[in-house]
C-alpha cells in the first residue's frame, strides 16, 4: 500500500466499526463494509482465492472519489475485506479510480483501470501489485492510453484486456458522436504503449439498422458503451477472446448508457481479426439497471462467472441515512442454451441453504385452478425453486415480500403467450408504501419448452431479489415498509387479462430454503 492510500483505509475501518442497522441491507450478497459500492472490477481467481475488487467510496453512500475496494474469498460467498487497492491521488486519477480489470503480466499482478479527473475525459492507467495483492503502485507512465485522435469520441473508459498471439489486446468502452456506443480496439507489447487498431464493434444510436431497438427500448444499444467484456463461450467451457474453435460463440458484453439507456446487453457472434461480427443481441438481465456494469472471468475450474452491481432503487436520502449503497450480485455461471446466453447461480450459492421445505415435492404435481394459490415460506432471506407448467394462454403469479394484508407485495406475472414464449412482468406498483421506492415495472420474454415449463429460481435477500426464469435473470429491488411483508406464494389469477377464462397451472415442484447470511467472514448476523 503506497502512502497516498493509507488515509482511505483508516476511514474505511472506522466506518465499518460503526455500521448502521438497516433491514433492507442484504445479508448473503456482498456489500461494502460501509459507504458506496458500484461496479465489480478486476475479477480473478489465483491459487484458489477469488478476488473481488469493486468501485467504492468509503467516505459515504454516494458516487464520489471512487476507490478500488478489495475482498477475497475461497467459496465466492464468504468475503474477507482486504486493504483498499487503489485510491485517487494527484495525477490522471486524482478524482477517481474507475473501472478496469486484473491481468497477470508474466507473474506481475496488474490492474488496468480508468483514471478520472473532473471535467475531463477518462484515461487508461496501470498499477502493479505485490504477490499478495495488498500493495499496488501506480505506473509512472500513466496515463498509458487515451481516446484516439480523429475519432469523435464522447466518452472513453472501462477496459477488457487479454493476451493473444504474444501481444496484449484491449477494448475500451466509448461513445462516438451521432453514431452510438463502441468498443475500441488497441494493441500493446507491454501494457504501457498502446496502438489504436479501430472499432471492434459499434452500436447504432438511432436503432434503425436492426442492431437493437429504437431509443427508449429495452435493447436500445445507446449512445455510449460502458464496461465492455469480450470472451469465448462454448459447450466445453469458456476462454479469452480468440481461444475458441468453430464451436460456440464469441460474446461482447457491454452496458448501453446515456439518456434513457442504462442496461447491460450482449452481442453473440464472431471475433476475428480486428472486428466482431454480431449474429445476435441479447438482454443480459431483464431488470435493466438493477443489474449493471457486469464483469466476467474464467475461474480455475473453467467456469465463466459473472458478477454485477445491484444498484439501489430507492431515494438517495435513504441510502445516505443507512450509510451504505449497492450490492454485488451472487456469482452467476454463464453458458449457452440453443446459442443464447443463460445463467444460473453458482453452485456455491446452494451451500448457504438451510432448513429445506418441500411445499410441493418433485413428482407430486399440484394443479392450481384460477383463483387458487399455494402459500410458500415466510421470509426475506430465502432461496426458492419452483417448477411451473403453464398452458398456452395461461398465467401464473409469483408473489414475494407480501404483507399479511397484501397492502404491500411484489408480483412477478408469467404469461405463456405462445407455444415457446412466455412474457414476464415484474409489478412493483404495490411493492412499498415508501414514496421514494421505485415502482417502475420490468418486462421481458423468456423461452419455454413445448410443455410450457417455467423453472423459477428466486433468491430473496432483504431488498435484493434475483430471479432466474428458465435461465434468464431478472434482478430488482423492493423495500416494503411493513416488517411483516415476508409472505411468498404462487397464485393463478381468477381472470385472464381482466376477463374470465383463466387456465389452471400445474406446480411440479416448490422447494424453499432459508439462506444463511454472512457475506463477510466473521459476520454472525445470520
Ligand atoms: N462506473 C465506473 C465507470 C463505469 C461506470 C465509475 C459504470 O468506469 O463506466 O464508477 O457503472
Amino acid at each position: 500500500m503506497s502512502a497516498d492510500h493509507t488515509p482511505a483505509i483508516a476511514v474505511e475501518r472506522a466506518s465499518a466499526a460503526g455500521e448502521l442497522p438497516d433491514r433492507h441491507r442484504p445479508r448473503f450478497h456482498f456489500t461494502a463494509p460501509s459507504g458506496w459500492l458500484n461496479d465489480p472490477t478486476g475479477l480473478t481467481q489465483r491459487e484458489g482465492v477469488y478476488h473481488l475488487f469493486y468501485q467504492h467510496n468509503p467516505y459515504g453512500a454516494f458516487h464520489d472519489r471512487i476507490h478500488w475496494g478489495h475482498a477475497t474469498s475461497r467459496d465466492l460467498m464468504t468475503w474477507t475485506d482486504e486493504p483498499i487497492a487503489l485510491a485517487p491521488s494527484p495525477g490522471p486519477d486524482e478524482d477517481g479510480c474507475w473501472s478496469g480489470v486484473f491481468v497477470d503480466d508474466h507473474g506481475v499482478p496488474t490492474l488496468v483501470y480508468s483514471g478520472h479527473r473532473e471535467g475531463r475525459r477518462q484515461v487508461g492507467c496501470v498499477a502493479t501489485g505485490t504477490a499478495d495483492m495488498h500493495t499496488w503502485t501506480k505506473d509512472q507512465a500513466n496515463p498509458v492510453v487515451e481516446a484516439p485522435p480523429g475519432v469523435d469520441v464522447t466518452e472513453f473508459r472501462d477496459h477488457c484486456v487479454w493476451r493473444e498471439d504474444g501481444v496484449w489486446r484491449q477494448v475500451i468502452g466509448a461513445g462516438i458522436r451521432d453514431v452510438g456506443g463502441a468498443a475500441l480496439l488497441f494493441e500493446s507489447p507491454d501494457l504501457r504503449s498502446w496502438r489504436y487498431l479501430g472499432q471492434l464493434s459499434v452500436g447504432d444510436v438511432t436503432g434503425r439498422s436492426g442492431l437493437g431497438g429504437p431509443p427508449g427500448s429495452t435493447d436500445w444499444t445507446g449512445a455510449v458503451w460502458e464496461c465492455p467484456d469480450l470472451f469465448h463461450l462454448d459447450s466445453h467451457g469458456t476462454g479469452a477472446p480468440g481461444t475458441g474453435d468453430n464451436e460456440g460463440t464469441d460474446v461482447l458484453l457491454f452496458c448501453a448508457f446515456q439518456d434513457d439507456a442504462y442496461h447491460p446487453l450482449c452481442l453473440t457472434g464472431t471475433y476475428r481479426g480486428d472486428r466482431f461480427e454480431p449474429t445476435g443481441l441479447h438482454r443480459f438481465d431483464l431488470g435493466e439497471r438493477a443489474f449493471y456494469a457486469p464483469q466476467s472471468f474464467r475461474d480455475e475450474s473453467g467456469r465463466r462467472i459473472v458478477f454485477g452491481w445491484i444498484m439501489e432503487e430507492r431515494a438517495q436520502e435513504a441510502s445516505l441515512a443507512a450509510g451504505w449503497s449497492g450490492a454485488m450480485s451472487v456469482p452467476r455461471v454463464m453458458s449457452l442454451t440453443d446459442g443464447c446466453p443463460t445463467f444460473t447461480p453458482a453452485i456455491e450459492v446452494d451451500a448457504r441453504r438451510r432448513d429445506a421445505v418441500e411445499i410441493v415435492p418433485h413428482g407430486s404435481d399440484v394443479t392450481l385452478q384460477p383463483g387458487a394459490g399455494l402459500a410458500g415460506p415466510v421470509g426475506d432471506q430465502l432461496d426458492l425453486e419452483i417448477d411451473l407448467v403453464i398452458p398456452t394462454g395461461g398465467t401464473a403469479h409469483l408473489v414475494l415480500l407480501a404483507s399479511p394484508d397484501r397492502v404491500e407485495q411484489t408480483v412477478l406475472e408469467i404469461r405463456r403467450v405462445g407455444v415457446e414464449t412466455a412474457t414476464v412482468r415484474l409489478d412493483r406498483s404495490r411493492a412499498s408504501l415508501d414514496p421514494g421506492a421505485w415502482t417502475v415495472e420490468r418486462r421481458g420474454e423468456i423461452p419455454v419448452d413445448a410443455e410450457g415449463t417455467v423453472s423459477v429460481r428466486a433468491l430473496l435477500d432483504h431488498s435484493v431479489l434475483e430471479l432466474f426464469l428458465n435461465g434468464q435473470p431478472l434482478t430488482v429491488r423492493a423495500y416494503p415498509t411493513n416488517p411483516e411483508a415476508l409472505q411468498t406464494a404462487v397464485e393463478v389469477p381468477a381472470y385472464a387479462a381482466g376477463r374470465p377464462g383463466a387456465l389452471a397451472v400445474t406446480v411440479g415442484r416448490f422447494a424453499a430454503w432459508r439462506m444463511e447470511g454472512a457475506a463477510r467472514a466473521g459476520d454472525l448476523r445470520g
